[in-house]
C-alpha cells in the first residue's frame, strides 16, 4: 500500500517536473512578429499621423528570467501634417511668435529601427495556462526616410485666430539616421510548445538635432520559439 501511494505521489510529480525542462523556458530562441500601430505623442503629434509598424524581435532565452536579441522595426507610412509646431514653427506674421496653424501634406515618413533588446520576465502557470508577464528595452539604430512634396498651411491660427495661408512650401527627398531607445512591457500566452500569443506595448523616442520625435506603439505579439 505505501508502495503505491509512492508510485501515484511520483506519477503525479512526474508531469511538473517535465514542465520545469520544457524547451519553451531556456536554453531556446524566440522570433516574433509584432503588426501595430505607431501613434505620435507630445510635439510629433502634431506634425504626423499614426503609422502601421511591424516589429520583427529575435532573443535567445539566457535564464528563466532574461531573453536578449535584436530587434527590427519598420514604420511604414507616417504622413505629416496637423499643426505648424516643432520642425515646422514658423512666424507667419512676424509678430515675434510662432504660430499655429494647421497643415497637410503629400509627404511620408517611413522609419526603420535596428537594435539590441533585452526582455526580463518569466513564464507563469494561471489555472492551465502558461503567461509571461515582461518588461523589454531596446536602444540603438533609427533610419527615417521622406519622400518629395510640399505641405500647405491654411486655416485659423489657434493664437490669433487670423486666417492664414495657403502657404505652399516644397521639400526634397531626406534620408537620415538617429540614435534611439524604446521601453514597455507585455504579456506572452503560451498557446503550444513552440507557440506564444500577446500583446506589446512601448514608447520610443528617437533623438534628432532639433526634436526628439516620440511614439506609443500598441501591437500583437505572435511568437515561435525553438
Ligand atoms: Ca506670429
Amino acid at each position: 500500500m505505501r508502495t503505491l501511494l509512492a508510485l501515484a505521489l511520483i506519477l503525479t510529480a512526474l508531469p511538473s517536473f517535465a514542465s520545469v525542462n520544457e524547451g519553451y523556458r531556456v536554453g531556446r530562441w524566440e522570433v516574433s512578429l509584432n503588426p501595430g500601430v505607431a501613434i505620435p505623442l507630445g510635439a510629433t503629434s502634431d506634425e504626423m499621423s499614426n503609422s502601421g509598424v511591424v516589429q520583427l524581435v529575435a532573443g535567445y532565452q539566457f535564464n528563466e528570467y532574461l531573453n536578449f536579441g535584436a530587434e527590427l522595426g519598420w514604420q511604414f507610412n507616417h504622413r505629416w501634417g496637423g499643426q505648424t509646431a516643432g520642425q515646422f514653427a514658423q512666424d507667419f506674421d512676424k509678430d515675434g511668435i510662432d504660430d499655429r496653424a494647421p497643415f497637410s501634406s503629400n509627404i511620408h515618413e517611413k522609419i526603420l529601427g535596428l537594435s539590441p533588446a533585452v526582455k526580463l520576465g518569466q513564464w507563469v502557470d494561471v489555472l492551465s495556462y502558461k503567461f509571461r508577464p515582461y518588461l523589454t528595452m531596446s536602444a540603438g539604430f533609427y533610419h527615417a526616410w521622406t519622400n518629395s512634396g510640399t505641405t500647405v498651411v491654411q486655416g485659423n491660427d489657434q493664437i490669433s485666430g487670423k486666417l492664414v495661408g495657403p502657404i505652399i512650401t516644397t521639400y526634397d527627398t531626406s534620408s537620415n539616421s538617429y540614435f534611439g531607445f524604446s521601453g514597455g512591457g507585455g504579456l506572452d500566452i503560451l498557446v503550444d510548445e513552440n507557440a506564444a500569443v500577446g500583446f506589446d506595448l512601448r514608447y520610443s523616442r528617437i533623438t534628432k538635432p532639433y526634436e526628439d520625435l516620440e511614439f506609443l506603439t500598441p501591437s500583437l505579439r505572435i511568437s515561435y520559439l525553438f
